[in-house]
């Protein structure tokens, strides 16, 4: 019988489950070559670990590994039911309140190794945080796109730890009970995007898609649906999602270095954002704040006599 132990939260209602025992031995290499080799010889953990029947669509998997460097507190692997993130932002600061629940960090600073970079965490008690994540930059802006179904539409190709096409002009309403037509209208969009050959720099697939709208909470600057890789939209604001907004509204000269910026979900959670600028134009260090609940402690078991041991892949 294979005992992993998880520990489960939430984050402005997007779950995270952290693995913080029985997972696979990665080595201890840098994380950018860790996740090599998880996504080659490990797919059936993290299918395992994620899909139905022990998880859903939404949960998004965080392998918590020894850093490579000692100067750092951690470093984690995110994944999804489809394959591994690059970073995530709900993540993160869901994998920094369960670690003070563990009773592993205090409030103060802590530096985590991501495959895509180090970020920082900030936990301030013992359910609000503040990632300052990867560098991020608006890549392309107004790019034209071609959709089945929905005629041309326009959106920003931005990165925020992992690619987004950010798209404001989709005439949707943002809202849960819509959840099923605004995946839809999402989902042809990434496929055409796809159909057409439309990446982020160096050929990365933008697999994420934003759709933004006016807030319902006025006290909010803006509200956003994100439909992750795995075709789950993300219950939380998405904090690669945000950052890649940032970008784009420093890029536009709407955000400055101090202003805030509240970031409503289709849930109605929220994450504050504000960036740093670099010595790069365009390029700033977005910070998101939000809060996450710890959920559940668990061991999951794995019985090789269990024909979905490995979950239900889609
Ligand atoms: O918060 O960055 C995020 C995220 C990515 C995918 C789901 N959540």
């Amino acid at each position: 019988m294979h005992r992993i132990t998880v520990i489960d939260s939430h984050t402005g209602g997007e779950p995270t489950r952290v693995v913080v025992a029985g997972g696979p031995d990665l080595g201890n290499g840098p994380i950018s070559e860790r996740v090599q080799l998880f996504r080659e010889r490990f797919d059936t953990f993290r299918s395992c670990v994620v899909n139905e029947p022990r998880g859903s669509d939404v949960l998004v998997g965080a392998l918590l590994c020894e850093p490579s460097d000692p100067a750092n507190t951690a470093g984690v692997i995110f994944f999804n039911n489809v394959g591994v993130l690059g970073m995530c932002g709900h993540g993160t600061i869901g994998l920094a309140v369960t670690l003070a629940h563990m009773g592993k960090i205090g409030p103060g600073e802590h530096r985590i190794e991501t495959p895509v970079g180090v970020v920082t965490v900030a936990l301030h008690d013992a359910h609000c945080a503040t990632v300052r994540n990867v560098q991020s930059y608006r890549y392309r802006k107004a790019v034209l796109v071609e959709v089945p179904g929905l005629g041309t539409v326009t959106g920003d190709i931005a990165w925020g730890g992992n690619w987004f096409f950010l798209v404001a002009d989709h005439g949707e309403t943002l809202t849960v009970a819509n959840a099923e037509r605004l995946t839809d209208v999402a989902w042809r969009i990434r496929q055409a995007l796809e159909a057409n050959g439309i990446t982020g720099e160096n050929g990365g697939v933008i697999d994420h898609i934003e759709l933004f709208g006016p807030p319902v909470n006025h006290e909010n600057h803006s509200r956003n649906f994100v439909l992750c890789p795995g075709k789950a939209y993300d219950r939380s604001p998405c904090g690669t999602g945000t950052s890649a907004k940032l970008a784009c509204l420093f890029a536009d000269g709407k955000l400055k270095t101090g202003d805030i910026w509240r970031q409503e979900s289709v849930t109605g959670s929220v994450f504050e954002g504000t960036v740093e600028a670099t010595d790069k134009s365009c390029v700033v260090i977005p910070s998101i704040t939000g809060t996450a609940f710890v959920t559940a402690e668990a061991v999951l078991l794995a019985d090789p006599t269990d024909p979905l041991r490995d979950g239900i892949r889609g």
